[in-house]
């Protein structure tokens, strides 16, 4: 029989790092997060696809995930590991909270006699639509309401817009009355407006909980809108009043608090670009989704005379631009690709170039879903990609029309009517020695790694 044996001494502990890396993984909605973290634990762990980062770290290393702290949610890898892996494999679910996880890479060192570098990679996933509220903390009521409700009389955006731009109009803002109905009407038509901009492909939508609300929903602290500045005098229990109050509290408490607990101090930051977006989505959803950039790039000013660097410890050096989800284009349209990027960033990056900070553009896929094969239309032979499209269960060859090198190009929103397909995702290898296909996501951990380890 056996012997029950209590107070088992694994002897093992978990090496305390010598460096740990804060990676600021940043994204709209839907760009592809929460994958690209699957994905990279999955590479890290098994190392059997990443010949570009062995070959350049030039040493071995070991990669293993770090049991949950007890203070955070842990990113749940392994559910979303089983959900890829299984027969009919799946996307994960849109992000609803923040979770973190730690990956800890131990590099072999050149001697036996010499210590193994330890070098722990903190990883943190959360709903996109949260991050543009990130500029709410340089912005006061009256600033925010200027600003969106310019935004929204703009042609792009006012026939979303004008039904709640009307009842503003309607409503008396700045007098004290019995208004809980005139609010919530308010709030109604503006969350209709920003979801409508949402389902349109929109990015620059504030704020993120109106969309995404986590654990507020239905909180009555959310019962605000941008409102016209007043001309006047504000009584104290008006709507304007109320509106103000609501916002501060937001802003003061939810979103600085998110901030603080997760998004301080990174080393590096990846941002990860859903061009597929664009494409489909034509002129206005790229319009949108430069601004949405430009919006989040003035927030990490990474400059020292911002209010933001008052509440934040940012000592960002590098930033990488990575157009995700490659797989939806053969490979012999990915220059033009990555050169989409460059254009859509170009005055982004000579923002930060003037701050000292090195910015790199890459193209990638955390799980290549497709295969790149040779089809012919009319006889002539084209480049297409091959894959399961989500919902179907047979393999289809898609052409995705020939990929141009600017957005500039004459007639290029005219002549090009994209019609990307979401894929399904392929299946993981069953075990952990093998991980799953991807496309450059060798160099883009090693750009995430060069210099600090
Ligand atoms: N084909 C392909 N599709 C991808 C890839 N990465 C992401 N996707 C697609 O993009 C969708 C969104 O990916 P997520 O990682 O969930 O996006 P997210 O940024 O975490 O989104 P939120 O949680 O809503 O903020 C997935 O459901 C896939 O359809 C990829 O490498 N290849
Ligand atoms: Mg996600």
């Amino acid at each position: 029989m056996l012997e029950y044996i209590k107070d088992i001494d694994l002897g093992f502990k978990i090496p305390t790092p010598d460096k740990t890396i804060k990676v600021a993984i940043t994204g709209m909605s839907r760009s592809g997060k929460s994958v690209f973290l699957t994905s990279l634990i999955n590479q890290l762990i098994a190392n059997d696809k990443l010949p570009f980062l062995n070959d350049k770290l030039g040493r071995s290393f070991v990669a293993r995930l770090l049991p949950p702290d007890s203070v955070y949610m842990r990113f749940d890898y392994y559910n979303k590991l089983n959900a890829f892996r299984s027969s009919t494999p799946k996307w994960p679910k849109s992000t609803k909270s923040v979770s973190k996880t730690t990956l800890q890479l131990e590099f072999k060192s050149d001697y036996a006699f010499l210590k193994n570098q330890i070098v722990n990679l903190e990883l943190i996933d959360y709903p996109g639509e949260w991050l543009l509220d990130l500029s709410l903390l340089n912005m006061s009521f009256k600033e925010w309401s200027e600003y969106m409700i310019e935004l929204a009389s703009k042609p792009k955006r006012a026939k979303f817009s004008k039904e709640w731009l009307y009842d503003l109009k309607q409503q008396s803002l700045y007098k004290n009355g019995d208004l809980e109905h005139c609010e919530e009407q308010l709030f109604d038509l503006f969350s209709e407006y920003i979801k409508n901009l949402y389902y349109h492909g929109f990015s620059f939508i504030q704020p993120g909980r109106f969309i995404e609300p986590g654990d507020l929903k239905d909180d009555p602290l959310l019962i605000f809108t941008p409102l016209p500045t007043p001309k006047g005098e504000v009584e104290a229990n008006s709507i304007y009043a109320n509106f103000e109050k609501r916002y501060n509290v937001y802003v003061n408490e939810v979103v600085k608090r998110l901030y603080l607990e997760h998004f301080e101090e990174f080393d590096t930051q990846i941002i990860l670009v859903d061009l597929i977006k664009t494409l489909n989505g034509g002129r206005d959803v790229f319009d949108d989704m430069h601004l949405a950039f430009k919006n989040i790039l003035k927030t990490f000013t990474y400059g020292s005379n911002n209010i933001f660097s008052k509440f934040f410890n940012l000592k960002i050096d590098h930033v990488l631009f990575a157009a995700t989800k490659a797989d939806h284009i053969p490979s012999s349209n990915h220059e033009a690709y990555m050169k989409l990027l460059e254009e859509m960033i170009w005055d982004i990056k000579k923002e930060l170039d003037i701050k000292h900070i090195d910015t790199e553009v890459t193209i990638f896929s955390s799980v290549k879903s497709t295969q790149y094969v040779k089809a012919k239309i009319d006889n002539i032979e084209v480049d297409c990609v091959r894959g399961i499209v989500e919902g179907e269960s047979e393999l289809s060859t898609h052409f995705t029309g020939f990929i141009p090198k600017s957005y500039k190009d004459d007639d290029f929103w005219k002549d090009n009517d994209f019609n990307f397909v979401t894929f399904a995702p392929i299946s993981f290898p069953p075990r952990d020695a093998n991980a799953t296909a991807h496309i450059r996501m060798d160099r883009l951990i090693y750009s995430l790694l060069k210099g600090r380890v």
